[in-house]
């Protein structure tokens, strides 16, 4: 069995000094950090699979979490460091929207930005929308990153949205969605700019869009 894969399988069991030991071993092989952040989201994904079918209950899916966790801790300075960027390519605020909790998802995303020259700021979890707007005008934001992992907080992506337009500050930001039940029919719906897919997509993304913008201010 390969290192990755014996790391898959301690994000599955659930063991997280284990996944932590696994991760670094990868890294010291040589793996490539990027590649190994979407297995691991993989095999994270795979586990909420297990969880929504019955198969494993709220407490496993706790551990596999934790352990997931451990392992992306040690692969984010490698990343990091793997595409260390010199140059400030644009400011975003990002977090998970109120009544959501989860942030595993957010943090790669997060990772994966600063990795490629965003000046990310780290809002957490549970925020709520008119917070986003508020953090984005006191930190003169070009981008606000709204999470949502449930059906049930996604309204709350739109809502931020909303509270943008009835502001007057919609042309001002460009507005990214993530998460995975999010899709390209919902951004539209909630009328937001676009759709972080996966954190390395968001990252193309937005390198496009403030390339864009920098075109448009004559830079
Ligand atoms: C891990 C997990 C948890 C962990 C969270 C730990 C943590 N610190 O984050 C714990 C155990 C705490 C948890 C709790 C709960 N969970 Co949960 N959880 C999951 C699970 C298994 C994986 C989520 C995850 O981390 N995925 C891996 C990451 C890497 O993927 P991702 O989040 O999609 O992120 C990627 C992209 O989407 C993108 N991205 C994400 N966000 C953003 C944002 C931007 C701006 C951009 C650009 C990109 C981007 O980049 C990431 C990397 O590529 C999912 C199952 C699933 N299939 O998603 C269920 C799931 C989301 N949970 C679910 C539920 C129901 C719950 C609970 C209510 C359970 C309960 N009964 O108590 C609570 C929620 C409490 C709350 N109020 O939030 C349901 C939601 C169902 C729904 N209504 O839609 C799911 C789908 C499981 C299921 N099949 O039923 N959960």
């Amino acid at each position: 069995m390969s290192t990755v894969d014996e790391l898959v399988q301690a994000i599955e069991n659930g063991e997280a000094a284990r996944a932590g030991e696994k991760a670094r071993a990868a890294l010291d092989e040589g793996a490539d950090p990027t590649g190994l952040v979407d297995t691991l989201s993989v095999a994270m994904r795979a586990v909420g699979d297990r969880f929504g079918t019955g198969e494993i209950f709220l407490p496993e899916l706790m551990l596999a979490a934790r352990a997931m966790q451990s392992a992306v801790d040690v692969v984010q300075p490698a990343l990091l460091a793997s595409n260390a960027a010199s140059k400030k390519v644009g400011v975003m605020v990002l977090g998970t929207v109120r009544g959501d909790v989860h942030e595993i998802g957010k943090d790669i995303a997060i990772t994966m930005l600063r990795a490629s020259g965003f000046e990310v700021y780290d809002l957490g979890r549970d925020v709520d929308p008119l917070d986003f707007v508020k953090r984005a005008e006191e930190l003169r934001a070009d981008i606000i990153g709204a999470s949502a992992l449930m059906t049930t907080t996604m309204p709350a992506q739109k809502e931020l949205v909303d509270i943008l337009v009835a502001k007057g500050l919609r042309e001002k930001y460009h507005v990214i969605l993530g998460g995975a039940p999010v899709t390209a029919e919902w951004v539209a719906e909630a009328g937001a700019d676009s759709w972080g897919e996966d954190a390395a997509k968001a990252a193309k993304t937005l390198e496009e869009v403030m390339a864009g913008k920098r075109a448009g201010a004559g830079e």
